[in-house]
């Protein structure tokens, strides 16, 4: 049995599937691509991700990328993180698209302006704008962190995966977060994982 996670650790879509991995136990090899280490736009990389992104998970041969569509697959398949009702699977797909689409995005702006960039290309009003968006994506976090233990819930659910990793993201850069009560103490909860701690907050930071 292999599975093979390909991806640069510094990759908060790759930090997903390497939490989910490691917190239900599946033994997984990784290969690093993308970033500094480059081959995601090789021909070879390109026949198993047409898109040139990370992560793309090889499941004894199956092929997939998408890190949501990755985290579903990986959980329905072992039987990890599921629930039967439907109402709590439709909140959990709620916030994992939140995560991507609404919280990831400014996230991965304010990483491209501090880290990605070439220095003449970053320009710091966008550093300024992503911070301001991520600011109001914090809020809508922390009203729901007030009211509930974890992102759906009182219990840890696959939404905690991919909004833990772009929070992770914000801790690196320095945002303060110390004003959001909700936040900070569903992080300290999350700090408790060794999961999370192995596979997102000992990862090498953008662009590493
Ligand atoms: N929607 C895709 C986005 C994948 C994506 O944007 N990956 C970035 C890293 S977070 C990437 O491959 N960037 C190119 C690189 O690392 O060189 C997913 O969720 O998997």
């Amino acid at each position: 049995m292999a599975i093979i996670i390909y991806g640069r650790r510094s990759s908060a879509n790759v930090q997903k599937v390497i939490w989910l991995c490691t917190e239900a136990g599946i033994l997984f090899e990784t290969i690093d691509v993308g970033g500094k280490y480059e081959g995601n736009k090789a021909e070879k990389f390109l026949t198993i991700n047409p898109n040139g992104k990370v992560p793309v998970l090889d499941y004894n041969n199956f092929i997939l990328y998408e890190s949501n569509a990755i985290l579903k697959f990986i959980s329905e398949k072992n039987k990890f993180l599921t629930s039967k009702n439907t109402k709590h699977n439709a909140l959990v797909n709620q916030w994992i698209d939140w995560a991507s689409f609404a919280f990831g995005v400014p996230c991965q702006l304010l990483t491209a302006h501090m880290a990605h960039l070439p220095l003449d290309k970053r320009d710091p009003n966008k550093v300024i704008e992503a911070k301001d968006i991520i600011n109001e994506m914090l809020k809508i976090l922390d009203q729901q962190l007030c009211k509930t233990d974890y992102v759906v819930g009182d219990d840890f659910s696959l939404a905690d995966i991919p909004v833990g990793c772009w929070f992770n993201r914000c801790r690196n850069f320095e945002i303060d977060m110390s004003s959001f009560k909700g936040v900070t103490n569903w992080a300290k909860k999350l700090y408790e994982r060794k999961a999370f701690q192995s596979a997102v907050v000992a990862a090498p930071i953008p662009p590493n």
